[in-house]
């Protein structure tokens, strides 16, 4: 269990969100035919040209043992999942994929001794008894939604790999992450980053959420220097493992909106909340993030107004109207 050992990385859901992002910066590295691009559907996608990549469904363990023997993979980066609002439209698909996958990869990382796995959680594996406001890292959980539910189940299998089997498994609960490569898609959190491509080309925005429905947030190279923080650190620094609080900043649809019209001051924002208004009441609205400070060193990069800033510059030039 040691990270100098990491040679040769397996990333899956490698063309999702996080994942189109947290490629190119594992190839700068270790190397770009060191990082093999797990996808579920071949697509055209343009870091698929100089690295290995193969098709995964991460609910076929076969796959994930035939390319973990294939291509000598000794870490996983297992980004593969089914986000909180599509979960509760195939919650058994959400099941299948977020249950059934973790378990495969956790087994696979048993069976073949890899040196290290990223299985990451969410905010949304806390439930509407937890806390809100600075919630603590060992709290209440109960989430109702079956993406939450399948969340808490990959932190408690991961952490009981850990602890029977060795398996250096780590991961983070990511909160909603904002980026400008890859929209995201299927989750709750997902209008943080919409609300930016609307503001550019259309100049409003119908937003999901109340405007006074503040969540936590992140924006993507946070979120990016969170992961290999946390894989990159010594392991006896580590009190927790797959289940570690991280926070950026929280912000409210208004909040956002008024970020955005200090740069776009014609912008117009309009609300028409649908069901994924409570999957986001049931969620906290800022976490304590103080063993991830301390374990291993997390501070994050970005506040809203610097994320905004950034946000709007990049896509005002991969836009065109
Ligand atoms: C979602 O909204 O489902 C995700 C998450 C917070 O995990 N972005």
């Amino acid at each position: 269990m040691s990270k100098n050992l990491t040679k040769k990385i397996l990333v899956t859901g490698a063309t999702g969100q996080i994942g189109s992002e947290l490629v190119p910066e594992l190839k700068k590295i270790y190397g770009k035919e060191n990082v093999v691009l797990g996808i579920h559907k071949r697509k055209n996608v343009d870091d698929l040209e100089d690295s290995p990549s193969t098709v995964i469904d991460v609910t076929n363990k076969n796959l994930i043992e035939d390319a973990v023997q294939e291509f000598d993979i000794d870490t996983i980066y297992h980004l593969a999942a089914i986000l909180s609002a599509a979960g509760e439209k195939d919650p058994w698909l959400a099941w299948k994929v977020n249950i059934d996958g973790t378990y495969n990869v956790l087994e696979v990382a048993r069976e073949k001794k890899l040196v290290k796995v990223f299985c990451p959680s969410s905010i949304a594996a806390f439930g509407p008894d937890t806390p809100r406001v600075n919630t603590p890292q060992i709290t209440v959980m109960n989430p109702k939604t079956m993406y939450g539910l399948s969340k808490v189940t990959g932190e408690l299998l991961a952490n009981y790999y850990f602890y029977k089997f060795n398996v250096d498994v780590r991961g983070l609960r990511y909160p909603g992450i904002i980026s400008n490569k890859t929209l995201p898609g299927g989750g709750t959190t997902d209008y943080a980053v919409e609300i930016f491509y609307e503001a550019i080309k259309n100049k409003k925005y119908v937003c999901f959420l109340k405007s006074d429905t503040v969540l936590p947030m992140m924006y993507m190279p946070d979120c990016i220097k969170a992961t290999l923080n946390l894989m990159d650190a010594e392991i006896q620094s580590l009190r927790y493992h797959s289940d570690y609080n991280v926070a950026a900043m929280s912000f409210s649809p208004d909040d956002l909106f008024k970020e955005i019209l200090k740069i776009i001051p014609d912008f117009k924002i309009y609300y028409n909340p649908d069901h994924r208004q409570k999957i986001a009441d049931s969620w906290p609205q800022s976490l304590d993030d103080s063993s991830a400070r301390k374990d291993w060193g997390w501070k994050p990069d970005f506040t809203l107004s610097e994320m905004v800033k950034d946000m709007i510059n990049v896509l005002s030039k991969k836009i065109t109207i």
